[in-house]
This record gives C-alpha cells, structure tokens and sequence, in this order.
C-alpha cells in the first residue's frame, strides 16, 4: 500500500533528516512532504535545500524559507552592506543561495492537499477555506498561527503564558485533516482534526515524521497513522 510522510521543522538538521529517512521504510511509491522551515536556526540549511531537491521532496512554505527570500531580495537592492546586518546563519544562506534556488523558493505552495489530508506550516482558523489565490493576510496565517485568544483573535508568540488556546484545540476539521508544523512541542500535537510534528529538533529535541496509509479509494487513513522519530545530536540553536 502507497504512504504519505510529512516530516516535521528539519532547520538545517541534515543528519538527523537522512537518519529518519532511513527510519521510516519508505517505499519508492511513497509521497514525502516536508513540512516548511527545512531551511534556518540549524548547520546544513543550504545543503539541506539542495538534499530535498535531489531527492524530489516536495515542500510547503515555512516562515523561514520566506525569510530567506526577503533577506536575498533586499540583499540583491542594498548590496553587502545589508548583509552586516542580518544574523550569521541566514547571511550564510542568502550568499550560498542560486537564483534558480530562490526561484525555487519562492514557488513552494502555503498548501498541499491530498484527498482529506491537508499539509500547511503552521495553523488556520475556522473560516479560512484554502484556494490557490489566499490573500496577504492569510498567508501570514498559514506561515505564523499559533495561539488563539478568548475572542479568537491570533495572539503573538510573546504574549503566551497559558492563557490561550493553541488554534488546533479550537480547528473542526473544515479543511481536512491537518499536518503542522511550526510550533515546538516535546511530543507531536495531537488533535481531534489535526497533527502538529514540530518536535524541535534543532533546539535538541527530535525530528518526527508522520506516516499515513492510502486507502485503495484514494482517501488517506488519517485514523492510523505511525509516527518515527530520531533524536537531535545535539541542541543547535544555544
Ligand atoms: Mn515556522
């Protein structure tokens, strides 16, 4: 029977990416999907693009691959002196990445839809219905959603001390089942609707993938997924 795996935040972590690759028993039907924020915070950003190329993953956007691309845009307009300005780790990038890479880049989906699994990088609220023209706002939704406050407004990272509901608490399955990542967790986030497989990796948690059966209707199997993760070698980001 064919899979989908959705890999979880990678940031750079090649090592940990190819050892759960190898973990996961793919077979050369499967579908694989990262779930955005491959690039960033971790060792091997550029190297990691240029693995999930090679290997024809498919990939959504996360907030940090179009950080990468608003960095290489004012990076091409103001020169090198911008570049004295930007964190190391992402000046590296943006000086490693090829313009056909950028291109790349900027063509990656805010979505990926398969039959009733639906794969997005971060969160969406109840009224948003996934098209392929979103507008700005949405888009910002899609790549940074976290908490919910009491009138379901979304609530900025700072602001979170428990008083809010994390949006897929809240999601009722509108948009199909959903794959998330985003937002660290020790364990995969696990909702009526919804699974969240940031297991910060790069911060020296693991690296989580979520494996789903396709049934013979063509319907995906969000019932009985299996979940394989590895752990981080070490804490990269302090
Ligand atoms: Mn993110």
């Amino acid at each position: 029977m064919k899979s989908i795996v959705v890999y979880g935040d990678i940031h750079g972590c090649l090592d940990e990416f190819k050892a759960l690759r190898k973990k996961v028993d793919l077979k050369p039907d499967d579908i694989e999907v990262s779930v955005g924020d491959f690039l960033n915070k971790g060792p091997y950003s550029i190297e990691t693009l240029h693995y999930l190329l090679k290997q024809d993953i498919s990939c959504i956007l996360g907030n940090n691959e179009v950080k990468i691309i608003k960095l290489y845009k004012r990076y091409l307009k103001e020169g090198e002196k911008y570049l004295k300005t930007i964190k190391p780790h992402e000046r590296d990038t943006v000086l490693k990445i090829t313009e056909n890479e950028l291109k790349y880049l900027s063509s990656l989906p805010y979505f990926l839809k398969f039959s009733n699994l639906t794969i997005i990088h971060a969160g969406i609220m109840n009224d948003v219905k996934l098209n392929q023209d979103l507008d700005r706002k949405t888009k910002k939704q899609i790549t940074l959603l976290r908490y919910l406050n009491l009138d379901l407004e979304s609530i900025p990272w700072d602001d979170f001390e428990g008083r809010y509901k994390f949006w897929s608490e809240l999601y009722e399955g509108g948009e199909g089942f959903i794959v998330f990542g985003h937002h660290p967790f020790d364990e995969p986030k696990i909702d009526k609707y919804s699974i969240g497989i940031d297991t910060g990796c790069v911060y020296g948690g693991k690296l989580t993938a979520v494996k789903f059966s396709i049934k013979e209707s063509g319907k995906v199997d969000t019932k009985n997924y299996k979940l394989i993760s590895v752990k981080a070698k070490q804490n990269y980001w302090e």
